[in-house]
């Protein structure tokens, strides 16, 4: 009797067209001539919320071309349940490797467990679980967004040092909500400035990592403390950032002038409005994992270890930096 991994690989050549074909209709940069190779990845990205995610689907798809991977790729749009649908579906397919970028820390047990029996292993990229039994993913990479939290507190710190300022009322306008980005940003930034008697955090707003939600939040903000109540917006994402760009710009108000502005990513948009002196400070946060992904996988087809946290190099530009050979961001 042919067995479910026969069927599969006598299946795969018409499964990965079908993902070629579904790729080049949605507009994606189908692999053309890419060698065909046993290795097929199952990746279940989040959504396409913003420059950055984009970036990361685009990272992952070429890495895959590279590296001669298939790449059945589902776009869950911003939906927990269709991720977990997804990866049931490459269970189903019995791919070799499963990525995926969780949307939320919580809700994965019963889909992980299922993975593990089915003997796949899973990688955790761009965002963690929280999981007790973290057996049931082999490896995470993603940034450290503690670090990444830290690095927006020290700048506000040499910031305030610089203006001399006494006291600073700071806005934050936040990520998705249980996000590993969105707890660790905070976290990592609160805990830089908790002993810091100049600063207080006045309110904190989720902006759910979308630029429309950051002119909402922003709007919010300015028409409950005025321009003259807030000194600080720490917001957690770039898309979230140049929405309130434009709702304080709307308002006469001078972004990194009137208000200091702090913003996470560095895609080219937000990098380009620092050029300009619209914002402070953004901390790195890449999203070229693809390559590194794939070197993975590769080591898991061969059945050797990886290790099991895995983060990017990582920095910050400021205002204070000369960024004149800064490359293209390419996101
Ligand atoms: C961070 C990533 C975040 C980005 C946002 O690794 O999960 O999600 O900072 C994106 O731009 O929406």
């Amino acid at each position: 009797m042919k067995t479910l991994r026969t069927l599969r690989r006598a299946a795969l050549p018409l499964l990965l067209a079908l993902c070629a074909v579904a790729l080049s209709a949605c507009g994606g940069d189908a692999p053309s001539n890419a060698p065909r190779s046993e290795v097929v990845v199952g990746f279940s990205q989040l959504g396409s919320e913003s420059g950055w995610r984009i970036g990361n689907t685009a990272s992952m798809e070429k890495a895959a071309r590279e590296w001669g991977f298939g790449l059945m790729l589902d776009n869950a749009n911003q939906r927990q349940d269709k991720q977990i649908a997804a990866i049931r579906s490459f269970i189903s397919y019995r791919v070799d490797v499963i990525v995926f970028s969780p949307i939320v820390e919580t809700g994965w047990d019963n889909v992980l467990t299922e993975a593990k029996d089915a003997g796949i292993p899973v990688i955790l990229m761009d965002r963690m679980i929280e999981s007790g039994d973290d057996d049931r993913y082999t490896a995470y990479i993603g940034a450290d967004f503690l670090a990444e939290g830290r690095r927006a507190g020290k700048f506000l710190k040499q910031k305030a040092d610089a203006m001399g300022a006494k006291h600073m009322n700071i806005v934050e306008i936040t990520g998705t909500e249980d996000s590993t980005p969105m707890r660790d940003r905070q976290s990592g930034f609160m805990w830089t400035i908790k002993d810091d008697d100049r600063f207080t955090v006045i309110e904190s707003v989720s902006g759910d990592f979308l630029r429309s939600k950051g002119e909402e939040c922003m709007r919010y903000l300015l028409e409950k403390y005025g321009p003259e109540g807030i000194d600080v917006v720490y917001s957690h994402n770039d898309e979230m950032t140049l929405g309130a760009l434009k709702v304080l710009e709307e308002a006469g108000v001078k972004p990194a002038r009137d208000i200091v502005i702090i913003s996470v990513d560095a895609q080219q948009e937000a990098v380009d409005a620092l050029r300009e002196g619209r914002i402070n400070c953004i901390v790195e946060c890449t999203p070229n994992l693809g390559d590194a992904v794939m070197e993975m996988v590769d080591a898991l087809s061969k059945g050797k270890q990886i290790p099991k946290r895995n983060h990017p190099v990582e920095t910050a530009f400021t205002e204070f930096d000369d960024l004149s050979d800064l490359a293209p961001r390419g996101y």
